[in-house]
């Protein structure tokens, strides 16, 4: 193909940086490996998607002079676009397991985000910038929402603010993005930021002569909070993949044949909901903890597929765990992660497994650097690594009956009670185990886990509303991200839980997937009208004075 179509890719093979390959290859172009530093030097447009910690890639980078091309490289001025960490290696040094030093392009440090004045780290979520100077390919943003995960950031300073094309506000103003000429490089991922993202892509990979950038009115911005569609899958009786959806995890019709619940195809609702707006969009496969997930292959299939045109974040939970297959191969934790990673997963969500690993870290009081949690954490950033718990609640006459935290609950028990705890399950909720969703949650947030999603089983698609106790609970005790699951049935619950406890994103299935039931039942409009879509659940939010990301007409 001729030059002008191609574009060279430098992936130093630590992450996950298909859904880069698979934004430029939707926007039309074919991509060029670099292998050896002369790809770089002779690249007409390169793209550096810097994934994994700060330390590694300056390794790979010193250690083959793809380092020493890059700067000859940006130094002459040609286009040049780095993402995420391909923006923090251009800084002089980073104190991410260092100090490290960095390519020194750019004066200043990165440092890590500071959690003590009540921000959440990882920065995870759309967030708008403020723009400070023209950068054509920030030309379509706006005042729009653009996807960031990262706990390291570069701050401004007068040596660097020549640099300086955008910053975003968490706390403290960071460096969003930068430009110089050709060069350029964001902070946040283009590749997972909706259409807004694709133009930045766009504008970069085609630069167009006349800027068009309008005056924008630059209210400011906080996180906002994020809507997250979630698909549990499994295999059904005949062996396909479907999505189906439980009641308080019972998924099974309750009719004769007793058949598992078939909604339909998990890569066809993944677009559907992505196309309605979903912030990010989680795969539960609900019988993971069972089935061997690499046998699994319908999975990666399902992600694969699904990463070539939904480009928000995908996350992927169950049977995140050590394996030994029935001819006796063993398989970590972490090579199960890293295969979800490679086919377009960006976080791995892991239940059971977290469970063992909090009861033995919280009694033997050592981290081991052996959990699913730890390794996993390590190799692609704690970021990358959700913990599902499952827990369900337990009424309690006196809080003194139970060696976990208790809580005064808001609405009393069947028999009066009014004190509960929340207990932990695995294997999909079949199993209690002598934890609380408080102990787990503390006990992970140390072992490396970046987020929480915190199900309650006993609210599961019963539409009635999160529980807003054990959330508060949750989202008040860790300083992870905590996203809200389990019980949507109208759109003024998203408005309840972010007003009233400190979640950073809500998820919902069944209060999504009703639409297509009603579609499938009956072809009749009015019906699929009466339904809530994602949409609706983000103009209830924002009349409720709720930052959200609003999709773009
Ligand atoms: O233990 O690491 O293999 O992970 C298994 C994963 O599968 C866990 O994340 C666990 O939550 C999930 N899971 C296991 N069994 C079920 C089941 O339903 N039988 N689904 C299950 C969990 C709960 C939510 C659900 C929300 C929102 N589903 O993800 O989507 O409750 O539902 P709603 O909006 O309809 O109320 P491992």
């Amino acid at each position: 193909s001729s030059g002008e179509s191609v574009v060279t890719l430098l992936d130093y093979g630590a992450g996950n940086v298909r859904s880069v390959r698979n934004a430029i290859r939707h926007l039309g172009y074919d991509i060029k490996d670099v292998n050896r530093p002369e790809d770089i030097l002779n690249a007409n447009r390169l793209i550096f998607p810097g994934v994994g910690a700060f330390a590694p890639a300056m390794d790979v980078l010193n250690h083959n002079g793809l380092g020493e091309a890059l700067m000859e490289y940006i130094k002459s001025d040609r286009p040049f676009l780095g993402i995420c960490l391909g923006l923090q290696l251009l800084f002089e040094s980073s104190e991410e397991n260092g100090p490290v030093k960095g390519l020194g392009l750019i004066p200043g440090v990165v440092g890590r985000f500071d959690s003590s004045n009540g921000f959440r780290v990882p920065h995870i979520g759309w967030h708008a910038l403020k723009i400070v100077k023209d950068s054509e390919i920030l030309d379509d943003v706006g005042n729009r929402h653009v996807y960031f995960v990262h706990s390291y950031r570069a701050m401004p300073s007068d040596d660097n603010k020549e640099w300086i094309s955008s910053v975003c506000n968490y706390g403290e103003d960071f460096i969003a993005s930068i430009r110089r000429g050709n060069v350029h490089a964001v902070q946040f991922h283009p590749e997972k930021s909706g259409d807004v993202g694709l133009s930045v892509l766009r504008r970069f990979l085609h630069p167009t002569s006349a800027t068009t950038r309008k005056a924008i009115d630059q209210k400011a911005s906080k996180l906002a909070k994020r809507v997250i569609a979630c698909l549990d899958v499994r295999t059904n009786d005949k062996g396909d993949l479907v999505v189906t959806k439980g009641d308080q995890y019972d998924v099974r019709e309750h009719t004769e044949e007793n058949a598992v619940r078939n909604l339909g195809k998990p890569v066809e609702f993944a677009r559907q909901y992505y196309k309605d707006g979903a912030d990010e969009v989680s795969f539960l496969n609900i019988t993971g903890f069972r089935d061997f997930p690499l046998g699994d292959l319908p999975m990666l299939q399902v992600l694969r597929y699904t990463s070539e045109n939904v480009f928000v974040p995908l996350t992927v939970g169950g049977g995140i765990q050590d394996f030994t297959d029935a001819n006796g191969w063993h398989y970590t934790s972490l090579e199960v992660a890293s295969e979800y990673f490679r086919s377009g997963a960006d976080k791995v969500s892991i239940g059971s497994d977290a469970v063992y690993a909090a009861e033995e870290y919280i009694r033997t009081g050592v981290k081991t650097g052996r959990t699913s949690l730890e390794q996993i954490s390590r190799v692609y950033g704690n970021q990358a690594v959700v913990v599902s718990i499952d827990p369900r609640r337990v009424y309690l006459k006196n809080p003194d009956d139970v060696e976990f935290k208790t809580i005064r609950v808001t609405n009393p028990g069947p028999n009066g009670e009014e004190y509960a705890w929340y207990q932990c399950t695995v294997n999909g909720g079949r199993e209690g185990r002598p934890i609380g969703a408080y102990e787990l949650a503390k006990a992970v947030e140390e072992l490396g886990a970046g987020e929480i999603l915190l199900n309650c089983i006993d609210c599961d698609g019963q539409g009635k509303g999160f529980d807003l106790d054990l959330i508060k609970l949750i989202s008040d005790a860790v300083s992870v991200p905590v996203i809200a699951s389990s019980g949507a049935g109208a759109v003024e619950h998203f408005s309840d839980v972010f007003k009233k406890t400190n979640a950073s994103a809500a998820l919902a299935a069944g209060i999504f997937h009703r639409k297509e039931l009603v579609k499938a039942a009956t072809d009749s409009i009015a019906q699929v009208e009466s339904t809530v879509p994602i949409q609706s659940v983000k103009e209830h939010l924002l009349k409720e004075g709720i930052e959200v990301r609003m999709l773009t007409t």
